[in-house]
């Protein structure tokens, strides 16, 4: 199983790129794709199409092209269900403490990270970040305790 996290702009510019990844590696995580990248308008939309038309799209727009993410695919066991506990709740205010968003973000303008929802949308989002040849096939050297 596969899912896509984006650290935001906020996150790169706030550098917490490393730590933010480590939460993933140190659960037991596989980083099998990673990319530093400024996002064009056109994958922006195509990543965002589900909130076309809603009061925050345009804002939500903005901020992600405004300065340079970092992509990540991430692989392991239940990776969906699990990454997106280790986020947190989409409202950095109402996310626990421990959880990326509880603990570096106060609102929901600027929340850090992306984290794919479900297969479907894992399926949606990866390849308008990597081509199939960008994500490698590698093994944890821990994996057998993992
Ligand atoms: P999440 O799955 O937690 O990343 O949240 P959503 O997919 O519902 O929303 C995507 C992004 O839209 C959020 F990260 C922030 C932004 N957003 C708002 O700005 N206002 C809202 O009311 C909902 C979402």
């Amino acid at each position: 199983m596969r899912t896509l996290v984006l650290i935001k702009p906020d996150g790169v510019a706030r550098s917490k790129v490393g730590e933010i990844i480590s939460r993933f590696e140190d659960k037991g995580l596989k980083v099998t794709a990673l990319k530093l990248m400024r996002l064009d308008k056109d994958r922006a939309e195509r990543h965002y199409a589900v909130h076309k038309g809603k009061p925050f799209y345009d804002s939500l727009l903005n901020y992600i092209t405004s300065a340079p993410l970092v992509a990540i695919v991430i692989e392991g066991n239940n990776c969906i269900d699990i990454v997106r506990k280790l986020v947190g709740a989409t409202n950095g205010a109402k996310a626990e403490p421990g959880t990326i968003r509880g603990d570096f973000s106060t609102g929901i303008d600027f929340n850090l990270i992306h984290a794919s929802d479900s297969e479907d949308s894992a399926k949606y989002e990866i390849p308008i970040f990597f081509e199939d040849r960008e994500i490698l096939s590698l093994e944890r050297a821990d994996k057998d305790w993992l």
